[in-house]
């Protein structure tokens, strides 16, 4: 498996976040994504590539120019030890206060597409899986806006990528995160040539409330192309494993050319933020599940905020893909 990882996100450090109007430590550190690289090198997965430069024009497939440039403004008004939390939604264009903006908030997004840009490059017929190792992560992302710790959306990006390049008709995305992906969800509504499949905690309860629904199932000519799979509290892998399944399913009926997943560690039992029960062994069980369809596949790491269980459930992850 070859590894797409950039050693710079360590300079992306959001420090807080208001979460039910407290301040709190922002839980999406370098460590997370460290200990999961360090993890993977330790038991042989060793592969790892630099990320090249792309161009700005794979950004905007995705995201529109009104955003990117008030992103851009907003980081570089800001002095290098300043963070600034959105103060009035609409006007600026982030959408929660868990997703704080610094200096080099901008450098850090775009340097995460050109890491997932540069995994999905190297997804051809001999190499069939390729894991873009990135933070910050991307799934909360919309067109138009920040949040939910996600500024550009990674995944989205590498979908248009593929679909742009004329070697894909279509594109599966099956988003793993414990938090629905309301951003990728937004973009690719109403499309058919990306199929959205989310498994995530139930939104009446978590994050990010306003989407995840079963009843969202697309619109127009995406009308079908979205399911939403939420899940109870504290769901084990007993109830997992069939949302799973039936996702798979789902994936396989549609015959993608690529597979992307947006893969969450905030499914573990151990994960601070997320609300659910997956044990380490789970996630073994998850990778072969997913190896059966025999698509090729990207993986783009969103959450996952316990960087112990995060290495332990990749390595038990990636031994089962491969
Ligand atoms: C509210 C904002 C917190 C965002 C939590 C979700 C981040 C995540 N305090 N998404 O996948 O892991
Ligand atoms: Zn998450």
């Amino acid at each position: 498996m070859k590894i797409v990882y950039d050693p710079k996100h360590v300079l992306h450090r959001p420090t807080k976040e208001i979460d039910r109007g407290k301040f709190i430590e922002n839980p999406e550190k370098p460590e997370r994504i460290e200990a999961i690289k360090d993890a993977l090198i330790m038991n042989g997965f060793d592969n790892i590539h630099s990320p090249n430069s792309f161009p700005m024009s794979y950004v905007y497939l995705v995201h529109d120019e009104r955003y990117v440039k008030w992103l851009k403004n907003k980081c570089v008004s800001l002095e290098p030890d300043e963070e600034y939390i959105t103060e009035l939604f609409g006007y600026d264009l982030c959408f929660d206060t868990g997703t704080p903006i610094s200096n080099w908030t901008f450098d850090a997004a775009k340097r995460a597409v050109d890491v997932t840009l540069t995994a999905a490059s190297l997804l051809s017929g001999r190499t069939n899986l390729v894991y873009a190792l990135v933070r910050p992560p991307g799934h909360h992302a919309t067109r138009g806006a920040c949040g939910g710790y996600c500024y550009f959306n990674n995944a989205a990006v590498a979908a248009m990528y593929f679909l742009s390049r004329g070697n894909a008709d279509g594109v599966a995305i099956l988003d793993l995160d414990f938090h629905h992906g309301n951003g990728t969800q937004d973009i690719f509504y109403e499309t058919d040539e990306v199929l959205y499949v989310s498994i995530h905690g139930d939104p009446d309860i978590f994050y990010p409330w306003v989407s995840g629904r079963e009843s969202e199932t697309g619109q127009g000519p995406g009308e079908g192309f979205n399911i939403n799979l939420p899940l109870p509290p504290k769901s084990d892998w007993r109830k997992y494993s069939e949302a799973l399944e039936q996702a798979l399913r789902e994936i396989r009926n549609y015959y993608p050319d690529v597979l992307i997943v947006s893969l969450g560690f905030d499914t573990h039992a151990d994960d601070p933020v997320g609300g659910f029960s997956l044990k380490d062994d789970d996630y073994g069980l998850m990778g072969k599940a997913i190896s059966k369809l025999k698509i090729p596949t990207l993986v783009v790491q969103e959450g996952g905020y316990n960087p112990r269980a995060n290495a332990s459930a990749a390595v038990k992850f990636f031994s089962a893909l491969v």
